[in-house]
């Protein structure tokens, strides 16, 4: 069955197998975020400071990455140092989990990636910094992420702080609403936009609380509705940075990529690590604090929705 062969390329984590042995939900993290989207050692201490958030909810974290040949779904402390110090992993959206897989090299998820292995190792919930997107002038480029049409298909649900602000969010959107991908909201009306509160764009539902967000879900799946749901938090205010300052270093970075003909799957870190650099760091001290609010969110939706039973009869 392809089932079965499928999960014979899983390798699941001393704690992972406990916790789902013992039917304590899981939360899945990706690795991307570690590996390309923060320098080291924030990168591994941010990781780490997330596991134990979710841990003390009551929930457990599964980092997932690539090593050896494998899907490893929960990390060592040895095997995420590898992963948050090594510059020889490759980012791993759908398109390049068999080459990974098959070449046996160090693989960081992609919020792609980490939802098509979260599925097979049947995780419900995922915790990201910020979800893919249609990029800026995505109408010349086609730069689209992968991760958008991996929510059209894949039953996981992502808990992120928007978009990331250097792309195009109202696209962002409409892509999502063609694709039948709901977008929740949780503490504030509108979608968030990852460094800033808030994107200018309504959600499509706004549910603060995590009983409402797991009946939703349920619901979704009940119905065979297949395909991801985002649930979108806000950084939190102490954290967030001013919107003309972030719209401004967007725009540079953005031309910036433009002149040194960056493309692909290279954009989103050049970004990220350039952001970075204009802001000094603070972009990066608001990407550290928005990834562990949603660990926060993730971990209570994940314990509503072990709760939340099935059917019509449940709600
Ligand atoms: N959010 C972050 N940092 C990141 C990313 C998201 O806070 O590094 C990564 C995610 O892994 C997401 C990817 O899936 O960026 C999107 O890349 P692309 O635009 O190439 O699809
Ligand atoms: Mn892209």
């Amino acid at each position: 069955m392809v089932a079965d062969l499928a999960h014979s390329w899983l390798i699941r984590s001393a704690p992972v197998a406990a916790a789902q042995a013992a039917g304590r939900p899981l939360v899945a993290l990706e690795s991307t975020i570690i590996a390309h989207g923060m320098p080291y050692p924030e990168n591994v201490r941010t990781a780490r400071e997330v596991e134990a958030i979710i841990r003390d909810l009551g929930a457990e974290p599964a980092i997932i990455a690539l090593m050896g040949g494998r899907i490893r779904i929960g990390l060592s402390d040895d095997e995420l140092e590898l992963l948050g110090r090594s510059d020889q992993v490759y980012k791993v959206s759908r398109r390049d989990l068999p080459a990974v897989l098959a070449g046996g090299g160090l693989g960081a998820t992609t919020v792609a990636g980490t939802m098509i292995c979260a599925a097979l190792a049947g995780i419900e919930v995922f915790v990201t910094g910020g979800i893919g997107g249609v990029h800026r002038g995505a109408q010349e480029t086609f730069d689209i992420s992968a991760d958008l049409q991996e929510l059209a298909k894949t039953s996981v649900a992502v808990v992120c702080a928007g978009a990331k602000s250097i792309l195009d969010i109202a696209l962002t959107l409409e892509y999502l609403e063609t694709h039948g991908v709901p977008v929740l909201s949780c503490e504030q009306d509108n979608f968030a936009a990852f460094y800033t509160r808030d994107s200018g764009f309504r959600a499509d539902f706004r549910l603060d609380d995590a009983a409402a967000q797991a009946r939703f879900i349920r619901t979704k799946w009940d119905l065979g509705l297949a395909g991801g749901v985002v649930l979108s938090t806000p950084v939190p205010q102490a954290a967030a940075m001013a919107c003309e300052e972030i719209d401004a270093l967007t725009q540079q970075a953005l031309a910036e990529a433009k002149a040194q003909g960056v493309t692909g799957k290279a954009v989103t870190p050049f970004l990220l690590a350039r952001i970075k650099a204009l802001t000094g760091g603070r972009s990066l001290a608001t990407n550290i604090a928005l990834v562990k609010h949603n660990a926060e969110v993730g971990a209570r939706l994940a314990l509503a929705l072990a709760q939340a039973g099935r059917g019509a009869g449940a709600a």
